[in-house]
């Protein structure tokens, strides 16, 4: 992404995060996002099979079938760790937020 910072619609757009699902885990494990922004995650799921991705700290919950993607709003982060998780996987699908 640019390298263009400041709270804008423009700064909105160009925050813009994927995850992957592959083999039951995410790639990347931990995804740094800027604090104070909003943002928007996309996660894919590259396996067959669905996921459900969840995070009560992103207050996020949503099932993605296998071989699709789902596109979610971050709110403005505080800085810190927000973790989430496959929750069909939870053994191996873990990862965090990271907002700095
Ligand atoms: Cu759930």
């Amino acid at each position: 992404m640019a390298s263009v910072m400041g709270i804008s619609a423009a700064a909105a757009a160009e925050n813009a995060f994927t995850l992957t699902i592959k083999d039951h885990r995410f790639e990347p494990a931990e995804l740094r996002v800027p604090a104070n922004q909003p943002a928007t995650l996309t996660v894919k799921n590259l396996d067959a099979t669905p996921e459900e991705f969840e995070s009560k700290s992103l207050r996020i919950e949503k099932v993605i079938p296998g071989n699709s993607e789902a596109t979610f709003t971050l709110r403005p982060l505080k800085a810190g760790r927000y973790k989430f998780e496959g929750e069909f996987h939870d053994n191996t699908a873990k990862g965090e937020v990271i907002a700095e």
